[in-house]
């Protein structure tokens, strides 16, 4: 009986000892828990890019990180974004760097008239832009990546085909391009994009000046039913992790976020180019807009009242003691090679 007990015994400590020893399941970690914060509406491409991310990450780290995002100024807001980082508000926020021209001076000089031909040159041009400089302004924070609009182009409620019609229009715009819309004689009326679709509701603005895939994705096509071509500037983003947030992430994540920067910036452009099209064909096709395209000779004027501004910037940057000449040198030769 005793040795039936103790046989009993033996093999309950056994079965206890090799549970847990071979069949034990490690303890599931929980996820590191990240909050991403976006300015503009959840269709939007900034947004669109955001989700993007997030899964990639979610899934290259195998669910290690888990990300929250927070599109439509939930988190933060469009101004508010860079200093929210910063400041621990969100660990990741995607911001406009054109909407502030005196904090991003060297990155911003990629939105200045230099025929940039499209998002995904543009983009590629940012990101190495970025990483040759490595400007100041952004040693309190990790910058994941960088991308960059279509060029901007006129979406207004009536035609414009001369610089006659612009002049005294009142038109939105936000950061260094609304120099270009002054430039041009328009009343320039500063705002971010988040605050543009009731701006034109309410007939405070009778236009805009921005990249093409707004026509669909805030169907401004439904009251501006002109286009005109202008293919000016382009508009450089920011993604950016407050330091804390980044420091705190194992190797093997910082890695595959690292990895994603240059992918992501192509990604972006190539999502924004693909996306002006379709939404210049939704809204020609819902909303018959018209299309304006200028003469050889129209565009010439029209170019050739920007002409001051670049020199301007390289002014005013080597007074703040920046390479100015050699940004936009740069700025020239990489989007160049990106273009080839
Ligand atoms: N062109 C800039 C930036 C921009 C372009 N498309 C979107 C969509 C959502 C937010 C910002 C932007 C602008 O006009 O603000």
């Amino acid at each position: 009986m005793l040795k039936r007990v103790s046989f009993l015994l033996a093999a309950v400590i056994f079965a206890t000892f090799a549970l847990t020893t071979f069949l034990s399941v490690p303890a599931v970690a929980e996820p590191i828990k990240l909050n991403y914060a976006n300015f503009p509406p959840a269709p939007t491409f900034p947004c669109v890019q955001m989700e993007r991310w997030k899964e990639e990450v979610e899934k290259r780290t195998s669910g290690k990180v888990a990300i929250k995002t927070f599109p439509g100024g939930t988190l933060l807001d469009a101004k508010a974004m860079m200093d929210g980082v910063i400041g621990g508000q969100a660990d990741i926020g995607c911001l406009c760097m054109a909407y502030q021209p005196g904090r991003f001076i060297v990155t911003n000089a990629t939105s200045l008239p230099l025929d940039l031909p499209n998002a995904k040159v543009a983009s590629l041009t940012l990101w190495d832009l970025y990483n040759q400089y490595k400007p100041d302004e952004f040693s309190q924070v990790k910058v994941l990546t960088m991308f960059a609009t279509a060029p901007s182009n006129l979406m207004t409620k009536k035609p414009v085909r001369t610089l006659a019609d612009i002049k005294g229009m009142d038109i939105r715009a936000s950061g260094g391009a609304g120099e270009i819309l002054k430039a041009w004689g328009a009343n320039m009326v500063g705002m971010p994009m988040s605050a543009t679709p009731e701006a034109l509701q309410k007939g405070v603005v009778q236009g805009l000046f921005s990249s093409l895939e707004v026509m669909k994705d805030f169907k401004y096509a439904e009251l501006c039913r002109f286009v005109t071509m202008t293919d000016t500037v382009i508009y450089p983003f920011a993604v950016v992790m407050n330091m804390d947030s980044w420091n705190r992430l194992p190797d093997d994540v910082k890695k595959v976020m690292d990895d994603l920067g240059a992918e992501q910036a192509l990604w972006t452009g190539e999502y924004m180019d693909a996306h002006v099209k379709e939404s210049m064909d939704w809204s020609k096709e819902t909303y018959n807009v018209e299309v304006i395209q200028f003469s050889d000779d129209e565009k010439a004027e029209w170019n050739k009242l920007l002409e001051p501004m670049v020199d301007k910037w390289i002014a005013d940057a080597t007074a703040k003691g920046l390479p100015g000449e050699k940004i936009i040198q740069d700025i020239k030769t990489i989007s160049k090679k990106h273009a080839e």
